[in-house]
């Protein structure tokens, strides 16, 4: 078992290699614009950061400070990775590479990157609005349902992107609000993907868990799971959608009665009693008709068992309403429900 993933880790290793060397032999100037990251020296970024003076915020992916990119004087993003994989630089600029192939509007561009012996950081662009994390929970009004909804479409795009579309498949392992972004016309753009598989161990696969926030990590995790591990991140995809419907954080202490404390019960619970209005208390132009459609949604992606779980084309079809979503079971038919 374990010698089968590493000769499938190796070959897609080869192949990501390959495509590196076929991508720096391409000299198209309009392929270069688009998919060349600048290589930044260390003093550069030292300099650029003003000695990594604005510490932005720290995670399990490192440090990130802002800073401004000499030359065009654009805001910029430095993230400095943990010391891992060390003395094994071809391997972490290939990562780096793939990563910075991906395009999408719902995506932080990587603009560049700095591997110098055991220092590895990570150039990328500065969005102005905060995370979706202070936009759902640290606002003293809650955004208008229209906005969540084009919000929570957004994420679904862009990880739909990182599982089907782009070249190669990237699965997050950590997504949560705090890695999701927002430019300042509110467009959602999901940060940290291409880097679990960057941090962990070269040539292990899916056992090693990132030491990200357990609370978004799907429930086989904890043991070792046999399926594709695409599923992870539909789960922490269906628990991010609950918050977004409801404006909470997915474990809540300070909530009326106990049965509210973990979102995923309180809404299943709302869904049977046929008491979804509870979920958008308050709020005016909301469209309950949608609301339903992303709480089944959401349901499904949070099943416990991961076969159960939609991929994210079905996903993306089913929240946009051009597929039919059926009746989700209880997500976790051990817990008691109300
Ligand atoms: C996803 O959609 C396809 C049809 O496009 C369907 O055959 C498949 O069963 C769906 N998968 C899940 C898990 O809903
Ligand atoms: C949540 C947040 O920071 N919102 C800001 C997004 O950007 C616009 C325009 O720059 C501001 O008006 C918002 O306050």
């Amino acid at each position: 078992m374990s010698f089968l993933m590493a000769l499938c880790s190796f070959l897609l290793y080869r192949h990501r290699v390959k495509s590196y060397e076929k991508l720096s032999e391409n000299t198209s100037p309009v392929l270069t614009e688009q998919f060349t990251l600048r290589s930044f020296t260390f003093n550069e970024l030292d300099e650029a950061t003003h000695g990594f003076g604005e510490e932005l915020g720290r995670g399990s992916f490192g440090a990130v400070y802002k800073g401004i990119l000499p030359g065009n004087g654009k805001s910029i993003v430095v993230k400095r990775l943990p010391k891992v994989n060390e003395g094994d630089t071809d391997w972490v600029r290939t990562e780096m590479m793939v990563i910075g192939r991906t395009n999408h509007r719902n995506l932080v561009r990587l603009l560049g990157f700095c591997v110098e012996g055991s220092r590895k950081l990570l150039v990328y662009e500065y969005l102005s609005n905060g995370s979706l994390a202070d936009f759902l929970f640290n606002m003293n009004e809650r955004p208008v349902w229209k906005e969540r909804a084009r919000i929570a479409l957004d994420v679904a795009k862009g990880i739909l992107y990182l599982h089907e579309e782009c070249e190669a498949c990237i699965i997050h392992c950590n997504l949560k609000p705090h890695n999701i972004l927002l430019d300042d016309s509110l467009t959602a753009k999901i940060s940290d993907f291409g880097l679990a598989k960057l941090l962990r161990p070269k040539h292990t696969s899916s056992s090693t868990r990132t030491k990200g926030t357990e609370w978004y990590s799907a429930p086989e995790r904890q043991s070792s799971a046999s399926v594709s591990e695409k599923v992870f991140d539909v789960y922490s995809f269906g628990l991010i959608l609950l918050e977004i419907i409801c404006c909470r954080s997915n474990i809540e202490v300070q909530v009326c009665s106990a049965d509210e404390i973990l979102l995923s019960t309180w809404v299943y619970n709302c869904f049977v009693g046929g008491e979804l209005k509870k979920l958008v208390e308050g709020e005016k132009e909301v469209d309950m008709r949608m609301v339903e459609r992303f709480v089944k949604v959401g349901l499904w992606c949070i099943q416990d068992d991961p076969t159960l779980r939609p991929p994210m084309k079905n996903v993306t079809l089913m929240l946009e309403g051009t597929m039919n979503v059926p009746i989700p079971p209880s997500p976790s038919p051990s817990l008691p429900h109300a």
